[in-house]
């Protein structure tokens, strides 16, 4: 857990589509580095899972060609983390994000699959006073919150000791 939101890397590779899914299966959504430290955090968490896939998260421009948003529909915003000469939407086909080399790369959506990495809001704020999530979080509140509770093996990361 990091500000009070629950990742998790997973090694099965899969198309954009197909990790989105699981991602929901899974109570979450795709996950949305907004900010370095999230981002750094992250990347940490797949390495632990594994130093040679890529990993999808949840950043696309499938609306509009170069305009890139989150899988929870708000803009990109400042801060970003493109490898060098990327987006490059590469033969006119890439509008889906993943790390490749620690930097974000689009690809192609239904080609090239990959790991992917969840997140999750837990119904329950554990060990915390409990302001609203949102202040807690770089990452709008989803607009349908899950309720089910993480499952076994999601990562933590304490906010509050
Ligand atoms: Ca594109
Ligand atoms: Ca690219």
């Amino acid at each position: 857990m990091r500000l009070g939101i629950c990742y998790k890397a997973f090694d099965t590779r899969k198309t954009w589509n197909e990790a989105a899914a699981a991602c929901g299966e899974d109570g979450g959504t795709l996950t949305m580095p907004r900010d370095t430290e999230t981002n750094a955090f992250l990347i940490s968490l797949y390495k632990s899972v594994s130093d040679s896939m890529n990993f999808l998260f949840g950043l696309h421009d499938r609306r509009e060609e170069g305009l890139f948003e989150w899988v929870d529909g708000s803009a990109l915003g400042t801060y970003n983390s493109w490898g060098p000469r990327e987006p490059n939407n590469a033969g006119g086909f890439e509008d889906c994000v993943r790390y490749h080399n620690d930097k974000w790369n689009d690809g192609r959506c239904d080609y090239w699959p990959a790991g992917f990495i969840c997140h999750s809001v837990p119904a329950q704020w554990e060990g915390c006073p409990r302001p609203p999530l949102y202040a807690f979080m770089n990452v709008a509140v989803q607009t349908n919150p899950r309720s089910a509770p993480p499952g076994a093996g999601w990562t933590s990361e304490a906010l509050c000791r």
